[in-house]
């Protein structure tokens, strides 16, 4: 067994909770930018039962550009140490090698990496190093020209090769394969439509055989049938994690926890003979 065999144990499905400590994110800039409002919410996002408290300090949504190094570490150094302090399980949202670092440092317990390592070549043996969960989501490019390489002939294949180049990269780095997991990367360098064929093809992606984290909650991808914005996309979202966890998802990251995990219970239930 290793540190990492609790989290990442067979089970119902996680809900991560998102703390986004940005001023310009798409479904919640602006909310947290205050350290004492963030850390509230992230306590909140505990309370209510999410496995893990996600913290992030760069915004991705399509077109972004991005921030210094410097200023995402003050946006999520203080909320991801006072979080760790209070016995919140954290994880925190970073393309950066230093900012994992100084991140894991001050307690959290996983670095989710929506580049999948490719953004910061000092990534995955900085991870290797740390010997923490590594979360590598699919990605193609930054938010600033993502959107140009959302081409695909068949989405949910070379999504799949796509992220099992990532295992082998991880691998090779040190990253032991019990530390992994993956994620699709909804909305990265994807129309909603692919992202619809993604969700259809959940058992090609869980087929790989490592933990999958799915993000969902309030996308774009969900204004066909939920329009109206990103929080009139929550009921939508709950929706998707029923599916999800129907299909043995490791885990849903989401804005709202309570409802989500209503919806793990649900599909708990149906899964018992
Ligand atoms: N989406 C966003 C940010 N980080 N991390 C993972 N692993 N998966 C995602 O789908 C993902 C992510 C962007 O969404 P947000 O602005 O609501 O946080």
């Amino acid at each position: 067994m290793t540190a990492a065999a609790p989290l990442l144990a067979l089970g119902p499905t996680r809900v991560v909770g998102i703390l986004n400590v940005t001023p310009d994110s798409f479904s919640d800039g602006g909310l947290y930018v205050d350290v004492d409002a963030a850390v509230a919410h992230g306590l909140e996002l505990a309370a209510e039962g999410a496995a893990l408290v996600d913290v992030g300090g760069e915004s991705t949504r399509p077109g972004a550009e991005r921030v210094s190094a410097q200023t995402e570490l003050q946006r999520v150094l203080p909320v991801v140490t006072r979080l760790a302090e209070a016995g919140v399980a954290v994880s925190v949202d970073t393309m950066r090698a230093d900012v994992a670092t100084r991140c894991i440092e001050a307690g959290a317990v996983v670095v989710n990496d929506v580049s999948g390592g490719l953004a910061d070549p000092d990534m995955l043996s900085t991870v290797a190093a740390l010997r923490c969960v590594y979360v590598a989501m699919h990605w193609r490019a930054h938010s600033a020209t993502m959107n140009q390489h959302a081409t695909y002939s068949d989405v949910v294949s070379e999504v799949v090769d796509e992220l099992l180049g990532r295992v082998k990269a991880a691998t090779i780095a040190g990253i032991e394969p019990d530390r992994l997991v993956l994620d699709p990367g909804l909305g990265f360098a994807k129309t909603g439509e692919h992202g619809w064929d993604l969700l259809r093809g959940v058992e090609t992606i869980h087929g790989i055989g490592l933990p999958v984290l799915w993000g969902a909650s309030r996308k774009g991808m969900l204004d066909p049938v939920a329009p109206g914005g990103p929080v009139a996309r929550d009921d939508a979202s709950v929706a998707i994690t029923t599916w999800l966890a129907t299909h043995g998802a490791w885990g849903v990251r989401t804005h709202t926890v309570a409802p989500h995990l209503t919806a793990v219970a649900v599909a708990t239930k149906l899964g018992q003979s």
